[in-house]
């Protein structure tokens, strides 16, 4: 019962930029690009950018309210046609933690429709804290369960261990694999939830699971503590897990997370991003991964730009200095 891109349309969850809303949102891009420092990891831009996203063409900005308060059955939003670089896409990045610093069409157009559904985020301890990020394959780390690999990304939360994960991740296209295969998967709680049964349910929602943070957010961190997998209201409840870091604590509830497992799989769905497209997850009620493909180191490689956003900025405060977009490490 895997859903198809023909139903996210029939669900409003696909929203195609017409040329004149694409010119739009170039014009405001171009004048962040103008109007702002250069730098994109400074208060300054940001403030910048938050105002300029109020100005973001009304059918978008009617899309992303609506979005923020029901992320909907599938709860992923994919916005199509925005706009590129001007003058013709450069060579994917191939370095390691690779992001973007200086401001471009693209990021901008990222950081814009990102304001629209609340705060930009970072993590210092992730890609130094930049704001928007490179998604490429990075030569020898084809294996790696993360976004520098290219075999298949187990599904997850983003950030699943730290409390102040984003709630919507952006995952903007510029360009996809040499084959065309390289595709976002995503699956919703709210499509999984059916297939189990209550008793299944009612486990998932008891602490009887951990997930560690990677060494990268720091050594003095006791022991994850556990939690449940779904939380929040039995009917309709927030998801977090990631199927390569989150360890049951017992052998019931590992029968119960292959379950789930294998109810995800069954409601998963491959976006094929193509450039100009950008894949918003809701990181608490849908998982995302990626499925295998082929790197050449060429250039042409497939590269996303990634942004965090939050609704409610102000929770994670204390972890955030001077009040800046960056967490710094965990509680
Ligand atoms: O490569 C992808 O499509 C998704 C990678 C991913 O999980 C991420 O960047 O957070
Ligand atoms: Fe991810």
């Amino acid at each position: 019962m895997s859903v198809d891109v023909s139903e996210l349309v029939r669900n409003d969850a696909v929203v195609t930029l017409g040329e004149p809303e694409r010119a739009e949102l170039e014009a405001l891009a171009q004048d962040l690009l103008r109007s702002a420092p250069p730098r994109i990891d400074t208060t300054e831009w940001v403030e910048r950018a938050r105002d300029l996203s109020t100005s973001l063409p009304a059918r978008l900005r009617l899309t992303l309210r609506r979005f923020t308060r029901d992320a909907g059955p599938d709860a992923v939003l994919l916005l199509r046609n925005l706009p590129g670089y001007p003058d013709g896409l450069p060579d994917t990045p191939m370095a390691a933690g690779s992001v973007q610093r200086t401001a471009t069409v693209p990021a901008a157009a990222l950081a814009l429709v990102s304001l629209g559904l609340g705060e930009l985020v970072s993590f210092r301890e992730e890609k130094h804290g930049a704001l928007v990020h490179d998604v490429v394959p990075v030569p020898g780390m084809e294996e790696y369960q993360g976004n520098a690999g290219s075999v298949a990304l187990n599904m997850h939360t983003e950030n699943a261990f730290h409390p102040f994960r984003p709630d919507f991740v952006g995952l903007m296209c510029l360009r996809n694999d040499h084959a065309d295969i390289a595709g976002l998967r995503i699956a919703s709680v709210r499509r999984a939830l059916p297939l189990l049964d209550d008793a299944d349910r009612a486990l998932l929602h008891q602490p009887r699971y951990v997930t560690a943070a990677p060494a990268s957010f720091g050594e003095n961190q006791g022991l994850p503590e556990a939690v449940g997998v779904l939380s929040g209201s039995p009917e309709d409840p927030d998801i977090t897990v990631d199927f390569t870091s989150t360890t049951p604590l017992d052998d019931e509830a590992a029968a119960v997370l292959a379950r789930l497992r294998t109810a995800i799989d069954r409601v998963t769905t491959t976006l094929i991003l193509a450039p100009g497209d950008l894949a918003f997850v809701d990181n608490r009620l849908a998982l995302h991964g990626r499925n295998s493909f082929q790197p050449y180191y060429d250039g042409r490689d497939r590269w996303l730009q990634r942004a965090f956003v939050h609704r409610d900025l102000r929770r994670s405060r204390a972890l955030r200095p001077a009040d800046g977009p960056v967490v710094h490490g965990t509680p």
